[in-house]
């Protein structure tokens, strides 16, 4: 019953997790690294080859911007993969330096949502169901611009968006607590993200990612309340130790990853419906594998997640036994769910640990040797 669940688990991995990254300080290039989106959805392949639970990849426009977006989903179908979200991009533009959809400029707000749009567009073309917008808007000085009218204007961009929407297609609306602007956020909460979406209606979801709250921010209160009210979209998932450190989901805290995976299921999210994203960088580790490793995370926590006793747990928790309840949430994380894992890996036809098989297929070595040359993709390219 857990093994036939995690069999159909879903996880995406980004496209831009492919591509060379770094801080403000350093990018540090790295071999083998995809020169186009074509490349990129190819080591994207590699991540569900080896884990039989990675089959969709992220778009990022304009990063993945292709002259024919039919065709890159045919290449990414016969590598037995497909496109998932496409990732809006209002952020890297001299004319967004004071915001994009909420800019005190008409202009600018214009062509921000021409470019919304145009992801819609893309959506149609590769058969993606799911627009994720995040802005990087907001002030760094308090007066610098009306708090109040950009929210106006913000709203009036998603209602845009919400109209060209197809039936089947959705926008998630993702939050962050600051960064890279520091007085105020557009969209600094999850409360923000609810509102906008429900006036909208139910093609507007919040999508959590785990790296933009606050420090001890109980991320699973959130998910939890979001599910009740049908507006959870999905996740970005990721690790934080300080700020939006983009780190590998499960590093940082593996614990509260479980804690969100059980509210997950608990609260019914635990289907087609939800996104589970990636939203990574490797910056210093090598980035397949990184990404490979991040997956298991996920599976991992989710296996603990659904070994979770419920009747004893509601038992526990009718009888206000508190330490009972709270000891029944704790075996199920501290099981060792990875001889499961391995078990259902063998049984879907894989290698039992990904890592190792990864390593052994000789993938990087030959990427590593034929991407030379070309410029390698990286936030901007
Ligand atoms: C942002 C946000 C978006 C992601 C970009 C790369 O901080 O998390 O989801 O698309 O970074
Ligand atoms: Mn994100």
């Amino acid at each position: 019953m857990i093994k036939e669940q995690l069999r159909r688990q879903r996880i995406e991995t980004p496209s831009w997790a492919y591509g060379n990254s770094g801080t403000r300080f350093k990018v540090f290039a790295q071999r083998g690294v995809p020169r186009d989106p074509y490349e990129k959805i190819a080591d994207a392949a590699q991540v569900h080859a080896f884990t039989g639970v990675a089959p969709t990849v992220a778009l990022h426009i304009p990063w993945d911007k292709v002259d024919d977006y039919e065709d890159l989903a045919r290449h990414a179908a016969e590598l037995g993969v497909g496109i998932g979200a496409i990732n809006s991009n209002v952020f890297q533009d001299d004319d967004y330096k004071l915001g994009s959809v909420t800019h005190p400029d008409p202009e600018v707000r214009a062509k921000a949502l021409a470019h919304l749009l145009e992801c819609v567009d893309i959506m149609d073309a590769t058969g993606s169901d799911t627009l994720k917008l995040w802005f990087s808007d907001g002030t760094n000085y308090p007066g610098q611009d009306d708090v109040r009218e950009r929210q106006d204007r913000l709203a009036e961009a998603l209602a845009a968006v919400y109209e060209r929407l197809g039936d089947e297609q959705r926008f998630l609306l993702e939050y962050k607590l600051f960064e890279p602007a520091f007085y105020m956020t557009d969209v600094p909460d999850w409360g923000t993200a609810y509102a906008h979406c429900l006036k909208l209606g139910p093609k507007a979801q919040v999508v959590v990612d785990t790296g933009h709250h606050a420090p001890g921010t109980n991320i699973e209160f959130i998910v939890a309340f979001l599910l009740r009210e049908g507006k959870l979209g999905g996740f970005d998932f990721n690790s934080r130790f300080y700020a939006d450190d983009d780190l590998m989901v499960g590093a940082a805290d593996p614990f509260q990853l479980f804690r969100i995976m059980y509210e997950v299921i608990r609260g019914g999210g635990y289907t087609e419906r939800t996104a589970f994203m990636l939203d990574q960088c490797h910056n210093i580790e090598p980035k397949i594998a990184g990404q490979i490793r991040s997956v298991m995370n996920v599976q991992e926590a989710t296996a603990k997640a659904l070994l979770v006793d419920r009747e004893a747990l509601a038992a526990a928790q009718r009888a206000g036994d508190v330490l009972g309840a709270n000891a029944v949430l704790m075996d199920a994380y501290n099981t060792d769910v990875r001889p499961l894992l391995a078990e259902l890996r063998e049984e879907m036809g894989l290698e039992p640990d990904p890592m190792a098989a990864y390593a052994k297929s000789g993938y990087f070595e030959t990427i590593a040797a034929e991407r030379v040359g070309g410029d390698q993709a990286g936030w901007g390219a």
